[in-house]
């Protein structure tokens, strides 16, 4: 998903500040300023369209889905399953026994590591993760390591914030049963070349799951080409709502894992000695779903595809460097996360200013921007610092908010120095 500068000049322009009537919010005012909101990695703002569709639902639609004959039951049933056919379309993914709701990015991963990891794993065996990952795919690992006697291993980053490839390379042997990467680094920006290391990981007998939460909302992702057996991402970092996720699953490796949660939905018969279990998907989908949230999420997927993923990309990346270039120019300033790919993050610190105060200090002038360690510490360990300051972009960022960013900047730096 690298975007290349002929990308860029290829792809049709966004009309930005008419995509910014879709999101009310952003004319709302923060501390007396006009809102700059630049933390759309951690969440993105929702569109009208989105909004709508949930009223909708929830004014006309709602009721539980596949248990009942009466007309509303019905028709929630349509607009879930109607919406896993969105999924299933928006990744090329082959079909929608493939496409498992969860809540987000988090408990996709905890799936594959409770229901296809733990059984298999053993002491001898091997997980590969890398050393830019969000706590959700180091975590989640760890628990399997200590409940199966596996060894957990870490292929390290470099200082532009890359994954050192010829380590990563190294560390798979046909010991190596999981490899779990992100495809976007939430702490960096940094694209993984994730194509290669599925292949490589591919060639040692390895099953891989990509973290998705931070690259979903900024390409377009085709599970079948990229070869992933396992991609997990979050809506509301894709202008969905939360607490409604999805974890693509490869069918053939779904259909040999027992589920991981048990309850309404997820059988076929229970008895008191035996429960036999209902087919893809719907067994790993125990209890009543999120409904109007996976509403809401296919049409989050309308939507960005009626602006276009590449128009959306090629916005994001003429952002991302006009950002890097303006915030250079500020003494005191570093950028963490330097390499050649990336995408819509851009994390800094300020010589002398922690984060945190930083943070405040921004906020006052209306601009959100996340400060902290960004649910990655052992990248802020590996650079040797507490925490960074990071603005990330969507669909809806302008250079005048990039502007507003890097005043706000050298006003703190005024204060501080
Ligand atoms: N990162 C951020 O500010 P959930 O919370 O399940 O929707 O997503 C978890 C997650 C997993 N992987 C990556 C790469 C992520 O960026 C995130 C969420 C947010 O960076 C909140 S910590």
């Amino acid at each position: 998903m690298a975007v290349t500068a002929s990308r860029i000049a290829s792809a049709p322009a966004l009309d930005v500040e008419r995509v910014r009537r879709d999101f009310p919010i952003l004319e709302r005012s923060v501390n007396g300023r006009p809102l700059v909101y630049l933390d759309s990695a951690a969440s993105a703002q929702r569109p009208l369209p989105v909004l709508r569709a949930v009223e909708y639902y929830e004014t006309h639609t709602h009721a539980n889905v596949h248990r009942g004959v009466h007309a509303l039951s019905q028709a929630a049933t349509e607009a879930y399953e109607g919406a896993r056919e969105r999924v299933r379309r928006f990744i090329n993914a082959q079909s929608t026994r493939e496409i498992i709701f969860v809540r987000g990015t988090t408990e996709g991963i905890n799936l594959v590591a409770q229901a296809y990891a733990r059984p298999r794993l053993g002491p001898g065996d091997e997980i590969l993760i890398t050393g830019l990952e969000h706590h959700a795919n180091i975590v989640p690992w760890q628990m399997v390591r200590d409940q199966t006697g596996c060894t957990l291993k870490v292929a390290p980053i470099n200082r532009r914030g890359e994954v050192e490839l010829d380590r990563f390379l190294s560390l798979l042997s046909p010991r190596t049963r999981v490899v779990a990467i992100a495809h976007v680094s939430n702490a960096l920006g940094t694209i993984l070349p994730v194509k290669r290391m599925i292949d490589a990981a591919h060639a040692h007998g390895a099953v891989v799951l990509v973290d998705g939460a931070q690259a979903i909302p900024h390409s377009s992702v085709d599970v079948r080409a990229l070869g992933c057996d396992f991609y997990a991402f979050s809506g509301h970092k894709l202008y969905g709502p939360t607490g409604i996720g999805v974890l693509y699953g490869r069918e053939e490796l779904l259909a040999t894992m027992p589920p991981w949660q048990g309850g309404g939905d997820m059988i076929r018969t229970v008895s008191f000695e035996e429960t036999t279990y209902n087919e893809l998907p719907w067994k790993f989908e125990a209890g009543t779903p999120n409904i109007s949230g996976v509403v809401g999420l296919a049409a989050a997927m309308d939507y960005v595809e009626s602006l276009g993923l590449e128009a959306i990309a090629a916005h994001e990346q003429r952002l991302l460097e006009h950002a890097t270039r303006e915030l250079e120019r500020i003494p005191g300033i570093e950028i963490i996360g330097t390499a050649p790919h990336k995408a819509a993050v851009l994390s800094f610190t300020m010589q002398g200013v922690h984060p945190h105060d930083l943070g405040t200090i921004l906020d006052a002038e209306g601009v959100a921007v996340r400060t902290g360690h960004h649910c990655a510490m052992p990248v802020m360990t590996f650079f040797d610092i507490p925490a960074t300051a990071r603005a990330s972009f969507g669909c809806y960022s302008t250079e005048a908010e990039v502007a507003s960013l890097a005043a706000a900047l050298r006003k703190a730096r005024e204060v501080f120095t």
